[in-house]
């Protein structure tokens, strides 16, 4: 029996796909939020992300998560229950399952509906003992997740660095509202550490193309939901490092002049001119943790690579 997916209350002011579209495609610079690469093609894509050579976040996380899982285990405590923001394929959270003591529930939070459902099938069969509590939402717009009836303790787990999506205001507004949603539940995070730019470079321009097409997927989604007619290959993937701002940005840029009908309006590109679809914010440890702080947490440990690529920080509410 399939675990039903909870929906996430929708915020007043959540936008759908069709009006943020319309409403970014009128703004210059033109942009769209990065939310809306996660449609099922979307969540597929990025899974294939994940394996590539150049993206070395992924497999430095979960080796690090797997090393040091036995002292994270220990500072959520027992039967505590996960809450997981943007959770994906869920598989880096089976490493933290199976070294807490007797977690009392997981939470999986992410946007993308049918993927989720299909990930937490697998989970369910591999641990038929944890009440499971999949929703599906907007974490960024609302965290108002209901309490179970003994109210177990919260811990939130935030991995891969999605923080960096969100400009650095938008992040230290992003983590306050997770601390109150954890209800004094500490919270453990992923974070991309600043580096050598070619391998930042690298990471988000793979020479297979793989995160072009997680990226063009978004007018792909276009064209399927809302009867757009982007010609895709009118379009180049384009992503650049800005070493000033400490952030990957990534844009589509229009090839050539060109029209796009979306909803009956037709939008104008221009040759050469981009549309911004997401940025990818890089922290020091130093700087992350004075961000933790000014959220209200305070920076209880942090465990990094060898080559310090990457971290994680578990941050305990003050
Ligand atoms: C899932 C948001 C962490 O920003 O590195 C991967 C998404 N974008 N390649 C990131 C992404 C391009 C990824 N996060």
């Amino acid at each position: 029996m399939d675990t039903p997916l909870a929906r996430l209350q929708r915020a007043p002011q959540e936008d759908c796909f069709a009006d943020n579209l319309l409403a970014g495609l009128a703004r210059t610079p033109k942009e769209i939020a990065c939310k809306y690469f996660y449609d099922e093609a979307g969540s597929r894509l990025f899974d294939r992300i994940c394996d590539l050579p150049e993206y070395y976040q992924t497999r430095t996380e979960t080796a690090l998560l797997t090393r040091h899982a036995g002292e994270i285990a220990a500072l959520m405590g027992p039967q505590v229950e996960i809450v997981e923001f943007g959770a994906g394929s869920l598989r880096k959270a089976r490493i933290l399952l199976d070294a807490l003591a007797a977690p009392r529930a997981y939470t999986p939070l992410d946007i993308s509906g049918a993927y989720l459902a299909g990930v937490v099938r697998s989970l369910a069969a591999d641990y038929p003992a944890l009440a499971l509590r999949p929703m599906v939402g907007d974490f960024s717009q609302s965290l108002d997740i209901p309490a179970l009836p003994d109210n177990p303790r919260r811990a939130g787990f935030f991995p891969g660095s999605t923080i960096g999506n969100f400009r650095p205001e938008a992040a230290l507004a992003l983590l306050r509202r997770m601390r109150c949603g954890l209800n004094g539940g500490g919270l453990l995070i992923g974070v991309d550490l600043v580096k050598d730019p070619h391998l930042l470079h690298a990471a988000y321009n793979d020479a297979a193309g793989v995160t072009a097409m997680f990226n063009k997927n978004l007018l792909a989604r276009a064209n399927r939901e809302l009867d757009a007619d982007f010609d895709l290959n009118a379009f180049a993937h384009y992503a650049p490092y800005n070493a000033g701002a400490q952030r990957i940005e990534m844009y589509l840029v229009s090839l050539r002049r060109q029209r796009v009908s979306l909803r009956g309006r037709l939008i104008e590109f221009a040759q050469g001119e981009p549309l911004h679809t997401e940025d990818s914010h890089k922290y020091t440890i130093e700087s992350f943790r004075e961000m933790a702080c000014r959220a209200g947490f305070n920076p209880r440990a942090v465990w990094t690579d060898e080559e310090r690529l990457f971290s994680i920080h578990w941050l305990e509410s003050r």
